[in-house]
């Protein structure tokens, strides 16, 4: 793998144009041009994507932002496509039927509910099988292109259109799937959870990672989404931050069945500093509702716990 260098990374040419119609500040095209400018300059990228915003407004036929071959799909098959795309490409470069020098990869985009829930299977599938493939969640934790539905991404106690606060309702009543810890136990090359950080290293070399490791890797993106989280647009970094420092969102990779913690806050934060920044959790700072937060904090307390002891540490 290269040294990091932020400077050249960002300079480099963006293979998701802009004029694209995702709205301003949106966490998921920032996800998709970091991982996009971990492509080696010169290699090809067939670029799969499942339904959803980032879907329905960079690709409006016979318009398109993506730089790269791109297959939308439906959300059941993300995976199912692209690992096709993947065999094709084998069988082919195997009869001499593509030059040598030519080098694809093959990265599929999907939105949490396009990847945890709906196109759930057919991801498993093509880890399961060890495709040599990318699969990049980008988790902004809940069905945003159609209205802010919750999805089991979703986060326990969040404002959603389906789990309304009011009279009778707190919020999502469930936690959130580990689909990361779900997707490594299937044993594949390399899986990674990551976000947003200041010098954006650590996404910029798990995404480096999961692109030229051979077989099939999984990457996990916390994307915010301010209009479905309600928070400032510019507070975006502060979010992910919060996010990673209250141990929501822990950073950490799975190399060949290895866990590592990628980032330690040297302080862990209480969970409140996420939460407060977030219009969907403002019911849980109301008066009597002290003891939801409780609940979040033990539940990301033991989830934290139980990665420290798969990290050996
Ligand atoms: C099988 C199927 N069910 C429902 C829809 C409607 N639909 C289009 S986009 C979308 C939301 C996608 O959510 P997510 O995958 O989290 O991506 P996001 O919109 O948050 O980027 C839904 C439900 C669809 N296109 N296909
Ligand atoms: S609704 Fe959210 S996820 Fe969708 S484009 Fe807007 S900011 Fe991005
Ligand atoms: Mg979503």
């Amino acid at each position: 793998m290269s040294s990091y260098n932020l400077k050249e990374v960002m300079n480099k040419p963006e293979r998701l144009a802009p004029g694209h119609r995702m709205c301003a500040g949106c966490g998921a095209t920032i996800g998709v041009r970091a991982v996009l400018r971990a492509l080696h300059e010169g290699d090809y990228a067939v670029i799969g994507n499942a339904t959803g915003c980032l879907e329905v407004s960079s690709f409006m036929y016979p318009y398109t932002a993506w730089e790269d071959s791109y297959i939308h799909n439906a959300f059941e098959n993300a995976g199912a496509t692209l690992s096709g795309v993947e065999a094709a490409y084998k069988a082919l470069k195997k009869r001499g039927r593509l030059p040598e020098d030519a080098n694809f990869k093959f990265i599929t985009f999907g939105g949490d509910g396009g990847t945890y829930d709906i196109g759930f299977q057919s991801l498993s599938g093509a880890m399961e099988r060890g495709h040599d493939m990318v699969y990049v969640c980008y988790d902004n934790g809940a069905y945003m292109n159609t209205g802010i539905q919750r999805s089991s991404a979703t986060p326990r106690f969040a404002d959603t259109t389906t789990t309304p606060v009011g009279k009778v309702s707190v919020g999502k009543m469930q936690s959130r799937k580990d689909l990361t810890s779900i997707i490594a136990d299937h044993d594949v090359a390399y899986v990674a959870q990551s976000t947003f950080t200041r010098d954006f290293k650590d996404i910029h070399l798990k995404s480096e990672k999961a692109i030229y490791t051979e077989g099939a890797s999984f990457l996990n993106l916390l994307t915010p989404c301010p209009r479905g989280w309600r928070y400032e647009m510019a507070d975006i970094m502060q979010v992910c931050q919060m996010a990673i420092d209250t141990c929501y969102w822990p950073m950490f990779e799975v190399d060949h069945g290895k866990w590592t913690l990628t980032y330690e806050p040297k302080k862990k934060l209480p969970i409140e500093e996420f939460l407060r920044l977030q219009g969907r959790f403002k019911h849980l700072f109301k008066p009597g509702n002290e003891d939801l937060i409780v609940q979040f904090q033990e539940e990301v307390d033991r989830r934290w716990e139980e990665l420290l002891y798969k990290c050996e540490r």
